[in-house]
């Protein structure tokens, strides 16, 4: 089961705390991961994470949202991308939370920065903080009716064969995705350990929307707590649409990562503001890192302009 991981008692870098005999937090985390497929971590871990200032930042953009003052939304009944910039369809997630044209941007932008969670997601994916790519920054929150997601992996179809299943998920991820819960949130529902291994036939034949997986885990978390998890694990999100939910929904990659990862990225329209930001109102350490990542996703949106993207809904 993957537990929460204790904070380091002065933050290493990953590469160093490797060659230890007892594993860091960061080696922790990601032997949690590589086992379960998700780990937790606490909120006390991340110093920039302003809960106040993010939770009225995260309010303000939804009401914009759910007005349809803010195009880049999730509408119901819609699993995948692309979803149509209709509000009046009902509102699940609001994307985009580090474009420009957002007015409260450097406050979810020094959370996705924050010098502690870069350093655990290089862990997790195994590479240096030096490559790693911005990728997304969405919110996922109370869905205007009664919603659910349906079991996915969110890079194999429904339709993938075993083979293609244990074909994809034998490759490294090359990204890391979390959830940082602005307030008590238990949507998330895994199968633990799903992620390195082929559907079984019960999961295979059961319901897309079936209420108990053998093995099922919801993932509790309390306000300010991280999920990080495999996105290619076996998982859905069950919601209550009477009860608050803000969610800060983020994922980093890795120059390493092809044009798979390119597609998945760039199919949320990332591409099409991010050379816009220079983020300028960060402070000088975290705006350099920033600037750095964001170059690197827009050197892939540059190489990988053919890609095109899937939707998993058709
Ligand atoms: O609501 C959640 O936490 C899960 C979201 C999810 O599975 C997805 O966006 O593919």
């Amino acid at each position: 089961m993957a537990t929460a991981v204790e904070p380091p008692t002065a933050p290493t870098n990953h590469t160093t705390a490797r060659a230890t005999a007892t594993p860091s937090p960061y080696a922790a985390a990601r032997a949690a991961l590589s086992r379960d497929g998700f780990v937790v971590l606490p909120a006390h871990l991340f110093l920039s994470i302003d809960l106040p200032a993010l939770r009225a930042a995260a309010s303000t953009l939804t009401v914009a949202a759910r007005a349809g003052h803010w195009p880049y939304i999730r509408t119901l009944p819609k699993q995948f991308p692309p979803w149509p910039s209709d509000a009046s369809l009902g509102v699940w997630g609001v994307q985009h939370l580090l474009h420009p044209s957002n007015p409260s941007h450097t406050i979810f932008a020094r959370s996705y920065f924050d010098a502690e969670l870069l350093k655990y997601v290089a862990a997790l994916i195994d590479c240096e903080e030096e490559e790693l790519t911005m990728e997304l920054y969405n919110m996922l929150v109370r869905p205007d009716r009664a919603f659910a997601l349906r079991w996915h992996r969110d890079d194999i179809l429904a339709s993938a064969t075993e083979e293609e299943e244990m074909d994809r998920l034998a490759r490294p991820a090359w990204h890391a995705q979390w959830n940082l819960a602005l307030y008590d949130d238990a949507s998330l529902v895994v199968v633990p350990g799903s992620h390195k291994r082929a559907r079984t036939p019960e999961e295979r034949a059961a319901d897309p929307y079936e209420p108990h997986l053998p093995g099922q885990k919801v993932v509790q978390l309390k306000a300010g707590e991280v999920v990080f998890y495999n996105n290619n694990i076996l998982h859905r999100g069950v919601y209550d649409e009477g009860r608050e939910r803000m969610t800060l929904h983020g994922s980093i990659g890795t120059a390493r990562a092809g044009k798979e990862r390119a597609r998945n990225v760039l199919q949320h329209g990332v591409g099409e503001w991010a050379a816009e930001d220079d983020f300028g109102h960060l402070e000088a350490g975290m705006r350099a890192r920033a600037r750095a990542m964001r170059e690197k996703l827009v050197e892939l949106g540059r190489s990988s302009w053919e890609v095109g993207f899937y939707s998993k809904d058709e």
